[in-house]
Protein backbone atom coordinates (compact mmCIF):
# COMPACT_ATOMS: atom_id res chain seq x y z
CA UNK A 1 0.00 0.00 0.00
CA UNK A 2 2.71 2.67 1.03
CA UNK A 3 4.41 1.80 -2.26
CA UNK A 4 1.63 2.59 -4.62
CA UNK A 5 0.55 5.86 -3.29
CA UNK A 6 4.00 7.44 -3.31
CA UNK A 7 3.61 8.91 -6.48
CA UNK A 8 0.63 11.16 -4.98
CA UNK A 9 3.54 13.17 -3.67
CA UNK A 10 4.12 14.48 -6.75
CA UNK A 11 1.00 16.33 -7.65
CA UNK A 12 0.46 18.06 -4.15
CA UNK A 13 2.31 21.59 -6.05
CA UNK A 14 0.41 21.65 -8.59
CA UNK A 15 -0.79 24.80 -9.47
CA UNK A 16 -4.97 25.74 -9.36
CA UNK A 17 -7.26 28.25 -10.76
CA UNK A 18 -7.89 30.83 -8.58
CA UNK A 19 -10.23 28.35 -7.42
CA UNK A 20 -10.76 25.40 -6.21
CA UNK A 21 -11.63 23.02 -8.84
CA UNK A 22 -15.34 21.54 -8.12
CA UNK A 23 -15.09 17.39 -6.98
CA UNK A 24 -17.43 16.65 -10.50
CA UNK A 25 -14.62 18.79 -13.12
CA UNK A 26 -13.03 16.12 -14.84
CA UNK A 27 -10.86 17.88 -17.74
CA UNK A 28 -9.68 20.12 -14.73
CA UNK A 29 -11.06 23.64 -17.15
CA UNK A 30 -12.39 24.36 -12.93
CA UNK A 31 -15.43 24.02 -14.31
CA UNK A 32 -18.76 20.92 -13.00
CA UNK A 33 -18.93 18.70 -16.18
CA UNK A 34 -22.57 16.98 -16.22
CA UNK A 35 -21.90 13.30 -15.68
CA UNK A 36 -23.94 10.14 -14.86
CA UNK A 37 -23.37 6.38 -13.71
CA UNK A 38 -25.28 4.32 -15.76
CA UNK A 39 -25.95 1.03 -13.30
CA UNK A 40 -27.57 -0.70 -16.30
CA UNK A 41 -23.58 -1.26 -17.85
CA UNK A 42 -21.67 0.50 -15.05
CA UNK A 43 -20.43 2.99 -17.07
CA UNK A 44 -19.75 6.78 -16.38
CA UNK A 45 -21.01 9.53 -19.49
CA UNK A 46 -19.64 12.46 -18.73
CA UNK A 47 -20.23 15.81 -20.92
CA UNK A 48 -16.78 18.03 -20.92
CA UNK A 49 -17.53 22.03 -20.17
CA UNK A 50 -13.74 22.27 -21.76
CA UNK A 51 -15.30 20.72 -25.20
CA UNK A 52 -12.94 17.71 -25.64
CA UNK A 53 -12.47 14.23 -23.75
CA UNK A 54 -9.98 13.73 -21.31
CA UNK A 55 -7.49 10.93 -22.71
CA UNK A 56 -8.49 8.81 -20.58
CA UNK A 57 -12.63 8.65 -21.59
CA UNK A 58 -13.59 7.23 -25.41
CA UNK A 59 -15.81 9.86 -26.82
CA UNK A 60 -19.42 8.62 -26.63
CA UNK A 61 -22.67 10.74 -27.65
CA UNK A 62 -21.01 13.92 -28.21
CA UNK A 63 -19.61 13.68 -24.85
CA UNK A 64 -17.25 10.83 -23.09
CA UNK A 65 -17.76 7.44 -21.53
CA UNK A 66 -15.40 5.28 -19.21
CA UNK A 67 -16.66 2.03 -18.21
CA UNK A 68 -15.68 1.67 -14.10
CA UNK A 69 -17.41 -0.09 -11.51
CA UNK A 70 -20.35 -2.88 -11.34
CA UNK A 71 -24.03 -2.10 -11.73
CA UNK A 72 -24.07 -2.33 -7.85
CA UNK A 73 -21.88 -0.09 -6.87
CA UNK A 74 -22.35 3.24 -5.29
CA UNK A 75 -20.45 6.08 -7.41
CA UNK A 76 -18.91 9.22 -5.42
CA UNK A 77 -16.05 11.41 -7.46
CA UNK A 78 -13.29 13.03 -5.37
CA UNK A 79 -9.80 14.03 -5.94
CA UNK A 80 -7.87 11.30 -4.45
CA UNK A 81 -4.66 11.93 -6.67
CA UNK A 82 -4.51 15.88 -5.74
CA UNK A 83 -3.98 16.80 -9.29
CA UNK A 84 -7.45 18.88 -8.89
CA UNK A 85 -9.50 16.74 -11.57
CA UNK A 86 -12.13 13.96 -10.81
CA UNK A 87 -11.29 10.67 -9.95
CA UNK A 88 -14.24 7.78 -10.49
CA UNK A 89 -14.75 6.00 -7.36
CA UNK A 90 -16.93 3.24 -6.54
CA UNK A 91 -18.00 1.67 -3.24
CA UNK A 92 -18.54 -1.95 -3.20
CA UNK A 93 -20.23 -3.59 -0.27
CA UNK A 94 -19.35 -6.61 0.92
CA UNK A 95 -17.89 -9.33 3.55
CA UNK A 96 -14.63 -6.57 2.60
CA UNK A 97 -16.01 -3.20 2.02
CA UNK A 98 -13.71 -2.38 -0.98
CA UNK A 99 -13.28 1.65 -2.95
CA UNK A 100 -12.33 1.20 -6.11
CA UNK A 101 -10.71 4.05 -7.53
CA UNK A 102 -9.86 4.86 -11.39
CA UNK A 103 -7.97 8.41 -11.05
CA UNK A 104 -7.66 11.13 -13.45
CA UNK A 105 -3.49 10.26 -13.86
CA UNK A 106 -4.50 6.98 -15.35
CA UNK A 107 -3.44 4.91 -12.01
CA UNK A 108 -6.37 3.16 -10.38
CA UNK A 109 -6.32 2.25 -6.33
CA UNK A 110 -7.72 -0.37 -4.39
CA UNK A 111 -8.52 0.60 -1.07
CA UNK A 112 -10.15 -2.04 1.27
CA UNK A 113 -12.14 -0.94 4.54
CA UNK A 114 -12.77 -3.31 7.32
CA UNK A 115 -15.77 -4.28 9.32
CA UNK A 116 -15.77 -2.47 12.63
CA UNK A 117 -15.24 -6.04 14.79
CA UNK A 118 -12.21 -7.18 12.54
CA UNK A 119 -10.66 -4.23 12.48
CA UNK A 120 -7.05 -4.07 13.69
CA UNK A 121 -7.11 -1.98 16.90
CA UNK A 122 -5.63 1.11 17.73
CA UNK A 123 -3.45 2.43 17.42
CA UNK A 124 -2.51 -0.04 14.07
CA UNK A 125 -5.87 0.60 12.50
CA UNK A 126 -4.94 1.97 9.14
CA UNK A 127 -8.12 0.48 7.54
CA UNK A 128 -11.58 2.53 6.91
CA UNK A 129 -13.98 0.45 9.48
CA UNK A 130 -17.03 0.77 7.85
CA UNK A 131 -20.00 -0.89 9.32
CA UNK A 132 -22.79 -2.68 7.42
CA UNK A 133 -25.29 0.57 7.57
CA UNK A 134 -22.47 3.42 6.62
CA UNK A 135 -22.83 6.40 4.57
CA UNK A 136 -19.92 6.71 2.08
CA UNK A 137 -18.76 10.44 1.98
CA UNK A 138 -15.76 12.15 0.83
CA UNK A 139 -13.75 15.13 1.49
CA UNK A 140 -10.56 16.83 2.31
CA UNK A 141 -10.30 16.83 5.71
CA UNK A 142 -6.40 17.97 6.41
CA UNK A 143 -6.48 20.41 3.70
CA UNK A 144 -3.25 18.80 1.97
CA UNK A 145 -5.44 18.94 -1.71
CA UNK A 146 -6.22 15.08 -1.28
CA UNK A 147 -9.87 14.38 -0.79
CA UNK A 148 -10.26 11.42 2.01
CA UNK A 149 -12.63 8.82 2.28
CA UNK A 150 -15.21 9.02 5.16
CA UNK A 151 -17.62 6.60 6.52
CA UNK A 152 -20.22 7.22 9.24
CA UNK A 153 -22.50 4.42 11.01
CA UNK A 154 -25.70 5.00 12.76
CA UNK A 155 -24.93 1.64 14.32
CA UNK A 156 -21.99 1.97 15.17
CA UNK A 157 -22.30 5.02 18.29
CA UNK A 158 -22.72 7.45 15.23
CA UNK A 159 -19.69 7.52 14.67
CA UNK A 160 -17.01 8.81 11.69
CA UNK A 161 -14.13 6.98 10.52
CA UNK A 162 -11.83 9.18 8.38
CA UNK A 163 -9.36 7.77 6.61
CA UNK A 164 -6.19 10.44 5.13
CA UNK A 165 -2.80 9.45 3.67
CA UNK A 166 0.29 11.23 4.37
CA UNK A 167 2.15 10.99 0.99
CA UNK A 168 5.25 12.68 2.64
CA UNK A 169 5.40 9.64 5.32
CA UNK A 170 3.55 7.34 2.99
CA UNK A 171 1.67 6.26 6.11
CA UNK A 172 -2.20 6.22 6.33
CA UNK A 173 -3.99 7.03 9.82
CA UNK A 174 -7.73 6.81 10.71
CA UNK A 175 -9.49 9.13 13.04
CA UNK A 176 -12.71 8.97 14.27
CA UNK A 177 -15.22 11.20 16.27
CA UNK A 178 -19.24 9.77 17.44
CA UNK A 179 -22.20 12.24 17.60
CA UNK A 180 -24.31 10.69 20.41
CA UNK A 181 -26.59 12.93 20.45
CA UNK A 182 -28.02 11.79 16.62
CA UNK A 183 -29.64 9.15 18.70
CA UNK A 184 -33.43 9.03 17.99
CA UNK A 185 -33.30 10.35 14.44
CA UNK A 186 -35.17 9.32 12.17
CA UNK A 187 -33.40 7.31 8.80
CA UNK A 188 -32.30 8.19 6.37
CA UNK A 189 -29.27 10.53 8.16
CA UNK A 190 -27.49 12.15 4.95
CA UNK A 191 -24.05 12.59 4.94
CA UNK A 192 -22.70 16.44 4.01
CA UNK A 193 -19.55 16.87 4.71
CA UNK A 194 -18.81 20.48 4.23
CA UNK A 195 -16.27 23.50 4.71
CA UNK A 196 -16.37 25.26 8.08
CA UNK A 197 -12.66 25.70 9.11
CA UNK A 198 -11.26 27.17 6.01
CA UNK A 199 -11.32 27.46 2.22
CA UNK A 200 -10.09 23.78 1.40
CA UNK A 201 -10.74 21.67 4.54
CA UNK A 202 -13.94 20.07 4.84
CA UNK A 203 -15.07 19.07 8.02
CA UNK A 204 -17.37 15.25 7.87
CA UNK A 205 -20.95 16.15 8.74
CA UNK A 206 -24.40 14.45 8.71
CA UNK A 207 -27.83 16.17 8.82
CA UNK A 208 -30.65 14.52 10.72
CA UNK A 209 -34.86 14.60 11.10
CA UNK A 210 -36.57 13.96 14.15
CA UNK A 211 -39.77 13.34 15.23
CA UNK A 212 -41.91 16.61 15.79
CA UNK A 213 -40.13 18.39 12.31
CA UNK A 214 -36.60 19.02 14.36
CA UNK A 215 -33.37 18.68 12.47
CA UNK A 216 -30.15 18.92 13.24
CA UNK A 217 -26.76 19.22 11.24
CA UNK A 218 -24.09 17.22 13.18
CA UNK A 219 -20.62 18.26 12.51
CA UNK A 220 -17.04 16.21 13.38
CA UNK A 221 -14.93 19.81 15.15
CA UNK A 222 -11.82 17.22 16.03
CA UNK A 223 -10.63 14.31 16.79
CA UNK A 224 -13.08 12.52 19.24
CA UNK A 225 -16.01 15.30 19.05
CA UNK A 226 -18.58 16.24 17.00
CA UNK A 227 -21.10 19.76 17.86
CA UNK A 228 -24.63 19.73 16.80
CA UNK A 229 -26.34 22.78 15.34
CA UNK A 230 -30.10 22.90 15.65
CA UNK A 231 -32.19 23.32 12.50
CA UNK A 232 -31.60 27.27 12.71
CA UNK A 233 -34.77 28.71 10.70
CA UNK A 234 -36.31 31.36 12.06
CA UNK A 235 -40.23 30.41 12.38
CA UNK A 236 -39.70 27.26 9.64
CA UNK A 237 -40.07 23.48 10.87
CA UNK A 238 -38.09 21.64 8.51
CA UNK A 239 -40.44 18.25 7.12
CA UNK A 240 -38.95 14.87 6.70
CA UNK A 241 -38.80 15.22 2.63
CA UNK A 242 -36.31 18.48 2.86
CA UNK A 243 -32.93 17.34 1.50
CA UNK A 244 -29.78 18.95 2.49
CA UNK A 245 -27.59 20.80 -0.03
CA UNK A 246 -23.60 21.35 0.56
CA UNK A 247 -22.63 24.64 1.13
CA UNK A 248 -20.29 24.94 -1.71
CA UNK A 249 -23.54 26.84 -3.17
CA UNK A 250 -22.26 29.90 -1.40
CA UNK A 251 -18.70 29.78 -2.04
CA UNK A 252 -15.37 29.03 0.16
CA UNK A 253 -15.50 32.11 2.46
CA UNK A 254 -13.37 30.57 5.40
CA UNK A 255 -15.73 30.20 9.16
CA UNK A 256 -18.65 31.13 7.41
CA UNK A 257 -21.34 28.28 6.69
CA UNK A 258 -24.69 28.01 5.59
CA UNK A 259 -27.57 25.78 6.01
CA UNK A 260 -29.65 24.62 2.57
CA UNK A 261 -32.51 22.26 2.42
CA UNK A 262 -34.25 21.56 -1.23
CA UNK A 263 -37.90 19.76 -1.57
CA UNK A 264 -39.56 19.68 -4.68
CA UNK A 265 -38.56 23.10 -6.49
CA UNK A 266 -38.03 25.14 -3.48
CA UNK A 267 -34.58 25.96 -1.68
CA UNK A 268 -34.27 27.29 1.61
CA UNK A 269 -31.36 29.22 2.51
CA UNK A 270 -30.08 30.64 5.57
CA UNK A 271 -26.12 31.85 5.42
CA UNK A 272 -24.85 31.92 8.70
CA UNK A 273 -24.41 35.65 8.48
CA UNK A 274 -28.03 36.06 8.42
CA UNK A 275 -30.16 36.66 10.96
CA UNK A 276 -31.95 33.39 11.49
CA UNK A 277 -34.74 33.91 8.56
CA UNK A 278 -34.05 31.53 5.20
CA UNK A 279 -34.23 32.92 1.68
CA UNK A 280 -36.66 31.35 -0.16
CA UNK A 281 -35.56 30.75 -4.22
CA UNK A 282 -37.40 28.13 -6.71
CA UNK A 283 -35.79 25.85 -9.09
CA UNK A 284 -36.66 22.53 -10.13
CA UNK A 285 -39.82 20.03 -9.46
CA UNK A 286 -40.78 17.49 -7.34
CA UNK A 287 -38.87 14.23 -7.81
CA UNK A 288 -35.23 16.29 -8.91
CA UNK A 289 -32.50 16.04 -7.54
CA UNK A 290 -30.75 18.51 -6.15
CA UNK A 291 -26.82 18.74 -6.81
CA UNK A 292 -23.46 21.10 -6.13
CA UNK A 293 -21.48 21.90 -9.07
CA UNK A 294 -20.01 24.98 -10.59
CA UNK A 295 -21.52 24.64 -14.22
CA UNK A 296 -22.14 28.38 -15.62
CA UNK A 297 -18.90 30.50 -14.57
CA UNK A 298 -16.25 28.92 -12.16
CA UNK A 299 -16.56 31.26 -9.95
CA UNK A 300 -16.01 29.24 -6.81
CA UNK A 301 -19.40 28.71 -6.36
CA UNK A 302 -22.26 26.77 -6.43
CA UNK A 303 -25.37 27.41 -8.75
CA UNK A 304 -28.77 25.83 -7.90
CA UNK A 305 -28.39 22.66 -9.62
CA UNK A 306 -30.92 19.97 -10.33
CA UNK A 307 -31.03 16.70 -11.94
CA UNK A 308 -34.59 15.22 -13.57
CA UNK A 309 -35.30 11.39 -14.20
CA UNK A 310 -37.83 11.94 -15.98
CA UNK A 311 -36.07 14.01 -19.04
CA UNK A 312 -32.37 13.22 -17.97
CA UNK A 313 -31.79 16.64 -17.93
CA UNK A 314 -29.45 19.12 -15.88
CA UNK A 315 -31.21 22.64 -15.08
CA UNK A 316 -28.76 24.89 -13.33
CA UNK A 317 -29.28 28.58 -12.31
CA UNK A 318 -26.58 31.13 -10.79
CA UNK A 319 -28.03 32.36 -7.53
CA UNK A 320 -26.70 35.80 -7.94
CA UNK A 321 -28.15 36.25 -12.19
CA UNK A 322 -31.49 37.23 -12.58
CA UNK A 323 -31.88 38.70 -16.03
CA UNK A 324 -30.10 37.15 -19.42
CA UNK A 325 -27.85 35.14 -17.48
CA UNK A 326 -25.25 33.75 -19.62
CA UNK A 327 -24.95 29.89 -20.57
CA UNK A 328 -21.87 27.61 -21.45
CA UNK A 329 -21.69 27.11 -25.21
CA UNK A 330 -23.03 23.25 -24.45
CA UNK A 331 -26.09 24.67 -22.87
CA UNK A 332 -29.66 25.79 -23.63
CA UNK A 333 -31.55 29.31 -22.01
CA UNK A 334 -34.02 27.98 -19.64
CA UNK A 335 -36.62 30.19 -17.45
CA UNK A 336 -33.70 32.21 -16.95
CA UNK A 337 -31.19 29.40 -16.23
CA UNK A 338 -29.45 27.20 -18.54
CA UNK A 339 -30.54 23.36 -19.46
CA UNK A 340 -28.55 20.48 -20.73
CA UNK A 341 -29.76 17.01 -21.77
CA UNK A 342 -27.26 14.70 -20.59
CA UNK A 343 -28.21 11.07 -19.12
CA UNK A 344 -31.51 8.82 -18.86
CA UNK A 345 -33.93 7.69 -16.20
CA UNK A 346 -32.37 5.68 -13.85
CA UNK A 347 -28.86 7.08 -14.35
CA UNK A 348 -27.65 8.19 -10.71
CA UNK A 349 -26.12 12.02 -11.62
CA UNK A 350 -22.65 12.99 -9.56
CA UNK A 351 -23.07 15.79 -7.55
CA UNK A 352 -19.83 17.86 -6.52
CA UNK A 353 -21.21 17.27 -2.86
CA UNK A 354 -21.55 13.55 -2.74
CA UNK A 355 -25.11 11.54 -2.91
CA UNK A 356 -27.59 12.48 0.01
CA UNK A 357 -30.36 11.63 -1.85
CA1 LIG B 1 -14.91 20.82 -16.47
CA1 LIG C 1 -7.57 13.56 -9.78
CA1 LIG D 1 -6.66 15.12 2.71
CA1 LIG E 1 -20.72 29.34 -10.15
Amino acid sequence: MKVRFKFLALFLLVASTAYANPRNDFDGDGKSDPAVFRPGDAKWYMFPSAGSCPSTWAPAYGGCVKQWGLSTDKPLVGDVDGDTKADLIVFRDGSVPTFYISASTNQTFVVPGCRPANCPAPPNLTVLPIQTDALIDIGDTNADGLDDLISFSASDGFKWNVRQYHPSTGTITITYASAYALAGAQLPIRPISEQYQGVSKKDPQVYAWFNGNAAVWARWVDEGSAVLFPQPFQGYSPTQAEIPVASEFLGAAPGLWDHILFDSGTWRIRKNLDNGAPSIQSWGLQYDKPLAGDFLNGDGKSELVVWRPGDGTWYVKDQDCSSNCPCPSYMTPHYGGCAKQWGLNGDIPISAAGQNW
